[in-house]
């Protein structure tokens, strides 16, 4: 999300709230509230806008307009510092306590001068509010409820929230830095049902440029500590956040320290000086001469101790260690296979309701490090269509690598490689491989290339597509939409296809759906 749009939303929603405490009526303030998410979760950024694209985003009218371009010109918007002015600062907290509106935080402040939370806290205990005129002591009662669970609640989140801010935060950081890998650990991967803080993970080589794009995002309000590898953030919304770089060598083993639980990590540890061995978040060593033994991925951190990989949801050192040791752990549910049959179901009633168009179920596969990919081949053999593409370990060797994806486009139910680079422009470089050999496999199995349209992948890029159509490679012009806007994005795959000199015949999408299906089983029978 642009980093603006992210700024004006802050502002209009702080805007709506202090309109409220000063008696707004209510519609008004829910158009700037309605205002603010709309901005937030526009996907331009205002600032390459015209006025005639800021009226475009919904819910904005000619009044927001103004407000907004004056943000943009001197940023600042003078109506809101003056209400700043008017409202004291600890007002705006007070309407989060249940059952104290805009109303009863006036009637407290007037009558009482209660400015923030803690005063109004104190009167509630020293029974001050019930003398008001129009709250009484049963509403004194249910407010002092209120703001022992608020402030009870505080300190801990409820788990989808966390997870909503640690995805924009990534987000934003993926917009703005060069990594290799991010993740966020800690209690939120684990799941738990309410998280403390959140824990960011970052595999980069430069650790400074990566805490100061963190440092400055505008959901910061305060910046409690800045270290060389650890900064500590606590958001506009009193959420903190952890955040830590670490050498991509070393991924693997900060993943699992930084995951915990505390206690799984203090049963993890003790296996490994029962082995002699010294684990940290740098690495799985040898005691004794402090040799290096895994730190590279979880999988090798746990398999070096003896253990399969533990799943995150699963390590609260409750039994799961010993019987990881007892070969005895379960594989956990993982609702995926019900969510794709569920799918298949929705899309076959669709296809009744449109007889006249042919839906395909397709679905986007992962290679794993060695070449496979995700499910049994029966439940694979229930889609039309099945891309496979690489998402992890972009530093194989240029063999393992190649290697890797020629497995993946010899699986018979592999149709097309998605992005076969992997790179992001700007952000990651295109993995090792030997590319010829990659197209020598895909013409003798009958497997498409992708070139992928999002313009920060465009992959495969230029020079790969013309290369791969002099070999004979059929190519497939994916938008890889994750939402309807992105197709627009086949524009970029369409002129990345151009410049590589491929023809209407080279892709494999302009072709019939007869045509495609018979692709499709044609690589199938040797399954
Ligand atoms: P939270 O934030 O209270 O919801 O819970 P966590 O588990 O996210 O805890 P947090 O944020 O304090 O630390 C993140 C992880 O870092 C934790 O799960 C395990 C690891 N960790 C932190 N401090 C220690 C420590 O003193 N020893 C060990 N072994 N691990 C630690
Ligand atoms: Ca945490
Ligand atoms: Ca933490």
């Amino acid at each position: 999300m642009p980093k603006t749009n992210e700024e004006v939303e802050e502002l209009l929603g702080e805007w709506a709230e202090l309109q409220q405490i000063t008696g707004r009526d209510p519609y008004r303030v829910r158009a700037y509230e309605k205002a603010a998410r709309s901005i937030g979760g526009y996907s331009k950024d205002l600032r390459e806008l015209d006025d005639k694209g800021i009226l475009a985003i919904p819910n904005v009218g000619k009044n927001m307009l103004g407000r907004i371009r004056e943000y943009l010109d001197t940023g600042t918007m003078h109506e809101l510092e003056d209400l700043r002015e008017m409202v004291p600062a600890g007002m705006r907290e007070l309407l989060r306590i249940p059952g104290l509106g805009p109303k009863k935080a006036i009637l407290v402040y007037e009558q009482l001068g209660v400015t923030n939370l803690a005063e109004l806290a104190a009167a509630a205990e020293a029974n001050k509010l019930r003398d008001i005129k129009g709250l009484g002591a049963k509403t004194e009662e249910s407010l002092l409820r209120g703001i022992r669970n608020y402030t009870a609640q505080e300190e801990r989140i409820m788990v989808d929230q966390a997870l909503q801010a640690a995805d924009r935060i990534i987000a934003t950081l993926s917009e703005t830095c060069t990594f290799d890998e991010i993740a966020y650990a800690g209690s939120l991967r684990r799941m738990r049902e309410t998280i403390g803080d959140i824990d960011i993970l970052v595999a980069a080589s430069e650790a400074e440029p990566i805490m100061d794009a963190f440092a400055s995002m505008a959901r910061v309000r305060e910046v409690k500590a800045k270290g060389a590898t650890k900064t500590t953030i606590v958001t506009r919304q009193g959420l903190q956040v952890d955040l830590r770089v670490v050498p991509y060598e070393a991924w693997g083993a900060a993943l699992v320290y930084f995951t915990g639980s505390k206690a799984h990590n203090i049963k993890v540890r003790e296996i490994a000086v029962k082995k002699g061995l010294k684990l940290s978040e740098y690495g799985l060593f040898h005691a004794k001469d402090g040799s290096i033994i895994a730190a590279r991925t979880e999988e090798e951190v746990y398999e070096a101790l003896g253990l399969p990989w533990i799943p995150p949801t699963m390590r609260e050192d409750r039994g799961e260690v010993e019987a990881a040791l007892a070969g005895t752990l379960p594989t956990p549910v993982d609702m995926t296979r019900d969510a794709v049959l569920e799918q298949r179901k929705k899309l076959k009633t669709l296809q009744k309701r449109y007889p006249k168009m042919t839906i395909l179920h397709g679905c986007e596969l992962n290679i794993a490090k060695d070449g496979t990919v995700d499910y049994d081949p029966e439940f694979l053999a229930g889609f039309d269509v099945l891309v496979a593409s690489v998402h992890s370990y972009f530093r194989l060797s240029a063999e393992e690598q190649t290697a890797r994806l020629i497995a993946a486009i010899e699986n018979p139910l592999v149709n097309v490689i998605g992005h076969p680079s992997g790179r992001m422009i700007g952000r990651r470089p295109p993995i090792d491989m030997d590319f010829g050999a990659v197209c020598a496999a895909a013409i003798r199995t009958g497997t498409a290339l992708e070139v992928n349209s999002f313009p920060d992948r465009l992959d495969l890029r230029d020079d790969h597509v013309r290369w791969a159509v002099e070999a004979g490679v059929t190519l497939s012009v994916d938008t890889d939409a994750h939402a309807p806007k992105h197709m627009d994005n086949i524009r970029f795959g369409i002129a990345t296809a151009q410049r590589g000199w491929a023809t209407k015949a080279d892709v494999l999408n302009t072709r019939a759906l007869k045509q495609l299906q018979e692709f499709v089983a044609r690589k199938r029978k040797h399954a």
